[in-house]
This record gives structure tokens, sequence and C-alpha cells, in this order.
């Protein structure tokens, strides 16, 4: 599965928010609520904890239409029948990844400067994160990028593959990154710590249905 042209929201089920026992639950809910793309975020756990986790949401991503990316562990992703993989700048190449899974598989690259957007645009991802955006407790001690280079990233990048803005986005803040040129976001924190995730969901792919 490809990343739909019209991806908006792409969630996280981040172990770092939620239980073990409730990840099928929160997927559940954030698929409820529109998410176009899931990702299981699992950093310091155990690939066994990982792989269970995966196996209870990819039944679902697939019943809903939307990819699942697994985060870190390209061989894992490939095993447990990810549709892709999301690796940081630190994770190795795009090139050894894309040799080791093969041309099927998504692959995600989170980047954090312009220079690094483009060059994870030439280096063959299928999409990018670009951020924190905004400092985030879901990755401390990452500086903030602000938004000022987003345009011309989404003009430069976005335009051929698709850039989810990320850190610290959330309905306050959600205007203001759309109005700086952001097409495309992940939220984690405000999505996983809200009452009702479903709805807080609905209503943040409302904001960005335009
Ligand atoms: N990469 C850059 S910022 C970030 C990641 C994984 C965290 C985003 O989480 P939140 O809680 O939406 O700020
Ligand atoms: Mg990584």
């Amino acid at each position: 599965m490809k990343i739909p042209a019209d991806a908006r929201l792409y969630g996280i089920v981040d172990f770092g928010y939620v239980a073990e026992d409730a990840m099928e639950e929160v997927a559940a809910k954030l698929l409820a609520g529109g998410a176009d793309i899931l990702q299981l975020r699992a950093k310091g756990i155990h690939q066994k904890k990982v792989a269970a986790a995966a196996r209870k949401i990819i039944p679902l991503c697939k019943v809903a239409g939307v990819p699942f990316i697994l985060n870190d562990h390209p061989e894992l992703a490939m095993g447990i029948g990810a549709d892709g993989v999301h690796i940081g700048q630190d994770d190795g190449s795009i090139y050894d990844v894309r040799s080791s899974i093969g041309v099927e598989m998504i692959i995600g690259r989170s980047t954090h400067s312009l220079a690094q957007a483009k060059q994870a645009l030439a280096d063959g991802a299928d999409y990018i994160g670009f951020g924190p955006l905004f400092p985030t407790p879901t990755k401390p001690g990452r500086p903030a990028i602000g938004l000022e280079d987003i345009a011309e990233m989404e003009r430069e990048v976005g335009l051929k593959i698709p850039a989810f803005c990320i850190g610290g986005i959330k309905p306050d803040n959600l205007g203001e990154v759309l109005g700086a040129g952001a097409r495309r976001c992940v939220v984690v924190s405000h999505l996983l710590l809200a009452e009702d995730i479903a709805s807080e969901t609905r209503a943040l792919r409302m904001l960005m249905a335009h």
C-alpha cells in the first residue's frame, strides 16, 4: 500500500504514551477519527513486544485501508507485513534500508532542516517528516526548527513526495502551521493524551481537510 495522495493526518501509537494493553484500542480510536496513516513507535521496547503490538494493529489498519508504518526495525517491519518503515537521520542510509526491504515497502525519513528534507527526496524516501516545528515532550532535547522553512520545503520536496510537519502540533497552533504552508501533519501527544481520542482526531482531521 502507498501513502494516499490525500493523506493529511498521520497518527502515531507511541509506547511513551500508551500502555501495552491499550495499543489496539488506541489504534482503533485514531483510525475511527480518520487518521490517514498509522505508525507504531516503540523506543527502547523489546522487539517481541513491538511485534506483538504491531500484529494487533495491522489488521485494524487493513480494514481501514490505512498504511501501517513501523518506526525503526526495517527487518521486523518486513517480517510482520508492515506497509512501511520510518527511519531517523541516525538509522543508516535510505539506500541500505531499501536494499534490505525492497522497493514495495514505504520508507519514511525524519528530517530536521530544509537541507535534510531535500536530501531525503534525493535519496529516494517515499515521504518525510519535517520538524520538530515546536519543542515537544515526545522528542525531548530536539531543538525546534520553527515555521519559516515550511513553504520552501513544500515547494521543493512536498510537491514531489508527501511531507508531514511534526512536533508540538495541536489545534491551538494548527492554523499557524497550515498558514505557513504545511499541508500534512503528524500529531502525537495531543491526540494520545486526549480524553476522547477519536473525536479529537476527527476534529483535527476536519481542520486539515482543505
Ligand atoms: N519527531 C520529530 S518531533 C516528534 C518526532 C517523533 C514528536 C512529535 O510528537 P508531538 O507529541 O506531536 O509533539
Ligand atoms: Mg529511528
